[in-house]
């Protein structure tokens, strides 16, 4: 752009009319087959790191929480425990292990998200939606809170989530009632 400004550059009101643009075949063809093969490269590259992240995730001890939301509060259940935390405004991850959330809805469209783990996907009535598998590395409290306008008590709609260690994490599974 500044190369253009400069040496094309015209001071006041122009007197004749531009040089006339001819077709530049060889020009074209050879900007459309560079651009194109970035873009494929770019493509490939990101499906191979897709994929590779995803078989990854499957071999681990991937936790998994299913999450729903209805009018104003969340539930979640751990099926590899056999637990469910309802309305506890707590729950618990264990950290370094990687998790992954099932989202639903029962009512209305809420918004399921944490945002310290890079979490933010729709709780859609009917519909199960699968969160990207993170894996927590910090212990700490966190949010979860619902994203989407909801109703009248929207902004109650949040509990905390405490990464602990895995064994603090196994003692409250088995206060939630779950089985190790
Ligand atoms: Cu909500």
């Amino acid at each position: 752009m500044a190369y253009s400004f400069i040496s094309f550059g015209v001071r006041g009101r122009p007197t004749e009319d531009g040089v006339p643009v001819h077709p530049r075949p060889a020009l074209q063809i050879s900007w459309l087959t560079i651009t194109s093969i970035l873009c494929l490269f770019l493509v490939i590259w990101g499906l191979f790191a897709f994929y590779q992240e995803t078989s990854a995730a499957t071999t681990t001890n991937t936790l998994i929480v299913n999450v729903t939301g209805q009018q104003w509060q969340w539930t979640f259940s751990y099926p590899q425990y056999n637990a469910t935390s309802s309305g506890a405004q707590v729950i618990e991850l264990p950290v370094n292990r990687p998790v992954e959330f099932y989202v639903t809805s029962l009512d209305v469209l809420h918004g399921f998200a944490i945002q310290a783990l890079g979490i933010r996907v729709d709780a859609n009535p009917g519909e199960v939606t699968s969160t990207p598998i993170v894996t927590p590395s910090q212990t700490g409290t966190y949010a979860v809170r619902c994203v989407e306008l909801c109703g009248l008590l929207h902004s109650y709609m949040w509990e905390a989530v405490n990464v602990v260690s895995a064994d603090s994490f196994n003692s409250w599974i088995q206060s939630q009632g779950g089985h190790l």
